[in-house]
């Protein structure tokens, strides 16, 4: 029997299911359009984001230490990378291993087709010769798939902190879900953001330049745009906050006064409290002793644990 909603995107489930909650939130995937892709391209620029200049950092000092245990099986492999983006931190990777001259295919999962495109263009011009079998799909449908499941070894990639923006729940979910696609053997590099100077973190969630808040507002742009909305986004205020007991880094809009806001595409009108907020978005914050519980946890031993200089950031390696 169809559902009443069953006539609705994705999308439009999502909003209707947080903006009828008792506390309001929209899952942070929603940041990801177009003009969120490109944001988020100049948040990873911005001196106050250190994420990703200590991974480069790490990735780049330490790759042929990251990669020894994979290359010492002396077979051809997959290189399986989740949320492949722009691709540039694994280019690290991948230029060391072609100039070893190691044979690997990579299969780069990306949900934004466009991402993948533009990647696998990149990577043949700069790359001619290597294989690439991009998969576009959600991470949970392409870890069930496993369409590099052709009996070599695997290091399969997720870099840049992704694991961090999910839930508790989800982040056991994810990591499950990566133990039932290897085998006995196979790696997996987790990159991970370590609990530090919480001020260092809110920092990096609330940049001077404002990019982080319009990164933030976009989902309600997005809203109005695809579904019709008319939220009025200077009545929101972006607010990221950090509990260094938790490592939670949590982002809010906070309605800055009584207002409704109407979404045709869900057939409802929404009524914000002056200072109700809509969380938005949780990117947590490790230490060290969670990443090895987290590990352990789903059947991995760790390999090694790589640093920066300041240790704000890990590469972690683990074994299945
Ligand atoms: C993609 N993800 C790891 C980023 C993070 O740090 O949680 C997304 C981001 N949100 C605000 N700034 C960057």
């Amino acid at each position: 029997m169809p559902t009443t909603t069953s006539y609705l995107s994705h999308f439009a489930k999502d909003v209707l299911e947080g903006l009828s909650a008792k506390e309001k939130f929209i899952p942070s995937k929603y940041f990801y359009d177009k003009k969120g892709d490109r944001l988020f391209q100049q948040i990873m620029h911005l001196p106050e984001y250190y994420l990703t200049k200590k991974e480069f950092e790490i990735l780049d000092k330490f790759k042929d230490r990251i990669l020894a245990p994979i290359i010492q099986q002396e077979k051809e492999f997959n290189l399986v990378e989740l949320g492949a983006g722009d691709g540039l931190k694994t280019k690290i990777l991948i230029d060391f291993l072609i100039q070893e001259k190691i044979k690997f295919k990579y299969f780069p999962i990306d949900i934004s087709g466009n991402a993948l495109e533009e990647l696998s263009k990149a990577l043949k011009k700069e790359f001619p010769g290597l294989g690439v079998q991009p998969i576009e799909n959600s991470y949970g449908e392409a870890l069930k798939m496993k369409n590099w499941n052709n009996g070599s070894p695997s290091l399969l990639l997720f870099l840049g902190a992704n694991m961090g923006n999910f839930n508790p729940e989800g982040v056991d979910n994810m990591v499950q879900l990566i133990s039932g696609a290897l085998q006995a053997g196979d790696q997996v590099l987790m990159g991970i953001d370590l609990k530090k100077d919480p001020e260092l973190i809110l920092k990096a969630y609330h940049d001077k330049q404002g990019v982080t808040k319009t990164f933030n507002l976009n989902v309600l742009e997005r809203i109005n745009m695809e579904l019709g909305g008319d939220f009025k986004l200077d009545q929101f205020k972006h607010w990221p906050v950090y509990n260094p007991m938790t490592g939670e880094c949590k982002s809010y809009l906070v309605a800055m006064k009584n207002q409704t806001v109407h979404i045709e595409g869900i057939k409802k009108t929404i009524y914000f409290k002056k200072a109700e907020s809509i969380h938005t978005e949780i990117s947590k914050k490790f230490d060290l002793e969670e990443v090895m519980a987290l590990a352990q946890g789903h059947g991995f031993e760790i390999v090694k644990n790589f640093l920066d200089d300041q240790e704000f950031f890990a590469d972690s390696l683990w074994r299945k």
